[in-house]
């Protein structure tokens, strides 16, 4: 039996000191959507195109930069814009996995300048606490956020229950700066934690190299998670925007069915 009621978005808002944490939470619970979108296409006009169509229907889009082939500055100015109009917040999963000094050259410079136009990045915690300070000298005065992978959905991956739990004892060090964690389920009981789950499809089932799909309502309802990233069930989709929509419910009804569980 619960011992505990699942507090609500606009609850956990209010209850978090991480600023990111606070504008997300935030933002779940006024647009009513806990959808974010993996825009994983190749092209820059796609993605923005996606990014304008689909974009009231999501809390975040995710970004993978490096895949883009007619990647430009100006790109970014754009995608910035349409998340303004759209109200999302823009997520890119570089996966940062280097030492302190490394990352934050990654972080701020090279082609992308990600810390100039992305909310949100997510790290590896392998290389230990230099990655998330090195990250942070960047993003704090930016005002930006990390997540840290603490599971992941692919098969074989090599993270254990000690290495989640240690990636959760590394976060609370960082609690101006991270915001929550890529994970399958909820980590802990404290609300401010922000959990968000890829590997998520209408049906479960994988792709043939070893991406592993759990439901929105395994995600949300059962592992207590807070955000499903969606991408090629969305993507390869005949019209994305209403199968967005589909997965936009599902998420919202998996939410609303954890408040009255
Ligand atoms: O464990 C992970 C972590 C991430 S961020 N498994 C993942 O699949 N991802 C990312 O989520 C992955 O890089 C991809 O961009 C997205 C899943 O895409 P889909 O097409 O399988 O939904």
């Amino acid at each position: 039996m619960k011992m505990h009621k699942r507090l609500s978005y606009a609850e956990r808002a209010a209850l978090c000191t991480n600023h990111i944490a606070q504008q997300l939470f935030s933002l779940l619970a006024e647009k009513e959507t806990n959808l974010a979108l993996s825009a994983d296409v190749t092209s820059c006009t796609t993605l923005l195109e996606l990014a304008d169509k689909l974009g009231p229907e999501i809390c975040i889009l995710k970004t993978h930069v490096d895949i883009l082939s007619d990647f430009t500055l100006a790109f970014t100015q754009e995608l910035t814009a349409l998340a303004k109009k759209h109200q999302f917040l823009i997520f890119e999963d570089r996966k940062f996995a280097d030492i302190g000094n490394t990352v934050k050259h990654q972080y701020q410079e090279g082609i992308y300048h990600i810390a100039n136009w992305a909310d949100i990045v997510n790290a590896h915690t392998l290389p230990g606490p230099g990655i998330i300070s090195g990250l942070s000298e960047v993003g704090l005065p930016k005002q930006r956020g990390l997540l840290l992978l603490a599971e992941m959905s692919s098969a074989g991956n090599l993270i254990n229950a000690d290495y989640t739990q240690k990636t959760l004892r590394m976060a609370e060090q960082f609690p101006e700066f991270v915001l929550g964690f890529i994970t399958q389920k909820k980590l802990s009981p404290d609300p401010w934690w922000l959990y968000m789950t890829p590997g998520v499809q209408l049906e479960e089932g994988k792709d043939s190299l070893g991406q592993q799909y759990v439901t929105p309502q395994k995600a949300l309802l059962e592992n207590e998670s807070d955000i499903i990233i969606v991408g090629r069930g969305i993507l390869k989709a005949k019209d994305p925007l209403t199968e967005a929509q589909k997965y936009r419910k599902a998420g919202w009804d998996a939410y609303c069915a954890g408040l009255k569980a």
